[in-house]
C-alpha cells in the first residue's frame, strides 16, 4: 500500500461553491475514492483560503467582521461537500493558527536565506485574481476572466527572488514531460519560462489590508494571500514542525473499513515518520488553468527556495462553460448551481455527468439540459434498463433466485474477460485524472451487455426446458457483470452503486477487481427497484 496525497484548490470563501468549484472537488474526491479502492492510503485535503483583499471588501459589502464572515461561508464550502458525497479527509483554514504559524515560520527562514528583500512596486493589481498583472495579459485594458480592470499602484512590498528559480524550474519540466497534464499546459508555461518572470511580491502594507497574516519581522506588513494559500497545502500534514510539537498535524488513521480518517490529536514525540514525509512525496495538486501560473512558477519556486521536493503531479482542468457556450460565471448568470442541480437529480447523477461530460483539461458545457440527457441516456436507459430487464427476469422465471451459470461459451468468456481486464485499465486512466475515458469504459460494457440480452432472448430459451441451462447462464452473467460495474462505477456514484449492490442481493462494501465468480452467488435472492428515475419534464430547463 502506498500513500498517496490529493489536493483540490483551497478556494476564495467570498461566496458560495460554484459549479466550477464542484466539478474540481469532485474529481479530486472520485480520484481519491478510486486509489483508496485500489488498496492506497489517501489523503484528500481541501479547504478555504480566507485572507486577502477580495474576502476583506466581501466582508465589508456584507456588512460583516472578516472572521464572522469566512467562518459562514467555509462552513457553507463544507456542507456543500457534504451534499456533493465529496469527503476529505481534512478542511484546512488559512485562518487555523497552526496554518498561520507555518506561514511565518517559512517566511521568516526564507528571508534569513535572503530570498526576500524590501523594494518599491509600481504596477497594475487586479483585486478579482489577486496578483500583479502584466501588459501583455490585458485584453480591451482587463484581464479576461476579471469583471474591473487593474487598478494602478505604487507600495513598498517584500519580494521573494522567484527570478532566481527560473531556470530550475524550466529544467524540471524539461526533464519531468508528465508532472504537468494535460500537457498543453506544460507547453505554455514552458514558453512563460522563455523570459524572465521577476520576483513576486509578498506583502501587503498593513495600513491598508490589515486582513492577512502579519509579516512576523516587520507588523507593518501583511503576507500576500497566494503566498500564505499555497503553503495551505502543506500545514495540514504538520510541515516544519518538530517531532514533539506537532499538536495541530492531521493525522490520518483508518476506520474499520479501511477509509482514512482525519483526527486531529496530539501525537506522542516518536520515530514515526511524520505526515509530511508520508504524504508529501506523492502530491497531486487538482486545479483549474485559472490558477495555473502561481501553481506552478509561484509554488514550484517557493518550494524549491524552502528546499522542499516539487510536487508529483498537477492536474489542470479546463472551463466549464454555460449552455450559451460562455465561461460560467455569477455575472453572467449562465451557471447551473450544485447543491440546486444535487437536490434536483441527486449527487451521484451530477457527479457522474460532471466527470463523464467535460473531459478534464478541456473547456466543456455544463447545463440542465446536458445533466438530464446523461441520466436520461446513459444512467436510466443504458445502465438503469440493463438492471430492471435483468432483475424482472430472474424474478420471472427463476422466483427471484440468482442461478448458476451452467455453459461456457464465447460470449460469456468474452465478458469474463473484457470485465475482469477492467479494474487496471480505470486505474490507469484515474492515475492521469482522465476519469471521462475511464467511465466511458465502465459504460461500453454496459452497452455490450444489453446488446447480449438482446441477442441471448433469454424469453426465447424461457419457452422451453431445452433452453433452461443456457438461460441460467445469461442471467448469471450479467447479474455478475453488474456486480463488477457497481464495484467500477462507486467511486463516482457511492450511493447509487450501493443501491445496485442491494439490488443484486449483496451486501457490505464494494471490492475491488474482485474475480469473477466470486460476487454475486448463485441462490441469493435479488430485490427490484428502479435505480435512476428518469428525470420530470420542467419548463425552465436550459
Ligand atoms: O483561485 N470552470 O480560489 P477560487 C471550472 N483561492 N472550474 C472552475 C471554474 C469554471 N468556470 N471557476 C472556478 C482560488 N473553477 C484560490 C486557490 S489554491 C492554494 C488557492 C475552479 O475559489 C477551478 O478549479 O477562485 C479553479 O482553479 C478554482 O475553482 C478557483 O477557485
Amino acid at each position: 500500500m502506498s500513500s498517496r496525497f490529493i489536493t483540490t484548490p483551497i478556494y476564495y470563501v467570498n461566496d458560495r461553491p460554484h459549479m466550477g468549484h464542484a466539478y474540481a472537488s469532485v474529481h479530486a474526491d472520485v480520484m481519491a475514492r478510486y486509489l483508496r479502492a485500489a488498496g492506497h492510503e489517501v489523503f484528500l485535503l481541501t479547504g478555504a483560503d480566507e485572507h486577502g483583499e477580495k474576502i476583506a471588501r466581501a466582508a465589508a459589502q456584507a456588512g460583516e467582521t472578516p472572521e464572522a464572515f469566512v467562518a459562514r461561508h467555509a462552513s457553507e464550502f463544507e456542507q456543500a461537500w457534504h451534499t456533493l458525497a465529496v469527503v476529505p479527509d481534512y478542511f484546512v483554514r488559512t485562518t487555523a493558527p497552526a496554518h498561520k504559524a507555518v506561514v511565518q515560520r517559512t517566511l521568516q527562514r526564507l528571508y534569513d536565506a535572503g530570498e526576500i528583500y524590501l523594494a518599491e512596486y509600481r504596477g497594475l493589481y487586479s483585486i478579482g485574481q489577486e496578483r500583479f498583472v502584466t501588459d501583455k495579459e490585458l485584453v480591451d485594458g482587463k484581464l479576461p476572466e476579471d469583471r474591473d480592470p487593474p487598478i494602478e499602484r505604487t507600495e513598498v512590498n517584500y519580494f521573494f527572488r522567484m527570478e532566481r528559480h527560473r531556470a530550475w524550474i524550466r529544467d524540471l519540466l524539461l526533464a519531468q514531460p508528465e508532472m504537468i497534464q494535460p500537457p498543453q499546459y506544460r507547453n505554455e508555461i514552458l514558453q512563460l519560462l522563455n523570459e524572465p518572470i521577476g520576483d513576486l511580491s509578498i506583502s501587503r502594507p498593513a495600513s491598508r489590508l490589515s486582513w492577512g497574516i502579519s509579516i512576523p519581522w516587520d507588523h507593518e506588513h501583511v503576507t500576500y494571500v497566494w503566498f500564505d494559500a499555497l503553503l495551505s497545502y502543506l500545514s495540514p500534514l504538520g510541515y516544519g514542525q518538530d517531532e514533539d510539537e506537532n499538536e495541530d498535524e492531521a493525522q490520518v488513521d483508518h476506520d474499520p473499513h479501511g477509509a482514512p480518517r482525519h483526527t486531529s490529536q496530539t501525537s506522542a514525540p516518536s520515530r514515526r515518520q511524520s505526515a509530511f514525509e508520508r504524504f508529501w512525496p506523492s502530491a497531486t495538486h487538482v486545479i483549474g488553468k485559472d490558477i495555473l501560473r502561481t501553481h506552478t512558477l509561484f509554488w514550484l519556486s517557493m518550494g524549491h527556495a524552502m528546499g522542499i521536493a516539487p510536487y508529483r503531479r498537477l492536474h489542470v482542468s479546463g472551463h466549464l462553460l454555460g449552455a450559451d457556450g460562455r465561461k460560467m460565471s455569477k455575472s453572467l448568470g449562465n451557471g447551473v448551481d450544485p447543491l440546486e442541480a444535487a437536490r434536483q437529480y441527486g449527487a451521484d447523477v451530477l457527479r457522474y455527468a460532471l466527470v463523464r461530460e467535460v473531459s478534464f483539461g478541456f473547456d466543456g458545457i455544463i447545463s440542465n439540459t446536458i445533466i438530464e440527457q446523461r441520466l436520461t441516456r446513459d444512467l436510466a436507459d443504458d445502465l438503469g434498463n440493463l438492471t430492471s430487464r435483468t432483475l424482472a427476469m430472474i424474478r420471472k422465471y427463476r422466483e427471484g433466485i440468482v442461478p448458476s451459470a451452467r455453459t461456457d461459451e464465447v460470449a460469456e468468456r468474452a465478458i469474463i474477460e473484457r470485465t475482469e481486464a477492467m479494474p487496471a485499465q480505470v486505474l490507469a486512466l484515474v492515475e492521469d485524472m482522465r476519469l471521462a475515458q475511464a467511465t466511458e469504459l465502465v459504460m461500453e460494457l454496459v452497452r455490450h451487455l444489453n446488446r447480449y440480452v438482446a441477442s441471448s432472448a433469454p424469453w426465447e430459451l424461457a419457452k422451453s426446458a431445452a433452453g433452461d441451462a443456457r438461460l441460467d447462464t445469461v442471467l448469471y452473467t450479467v447479474v455478475e457483470a453488474l456486480r463488477a460495474i457497481s464495484d467500477l462505477l462507486a467511486p463516482v456514484m457511492p450511493a447509487k452503486m450501493a443501491e445496485l449492490r442491494g439490488l443484486l442481493g449483496l451486501d457490505g462494501a464494494p471490492r475491488w477487481a474482485q474475480p469473477w465468480g466470486e460476487g454475486v452467488q448463485a441462490g441469493a435472492r435479488i430485490c427490484e427497484g428502479t435505480l435512476f428515475p428518469k428525470p420530470q419534464a420542467s419548463p425552465t430547463q436550459v
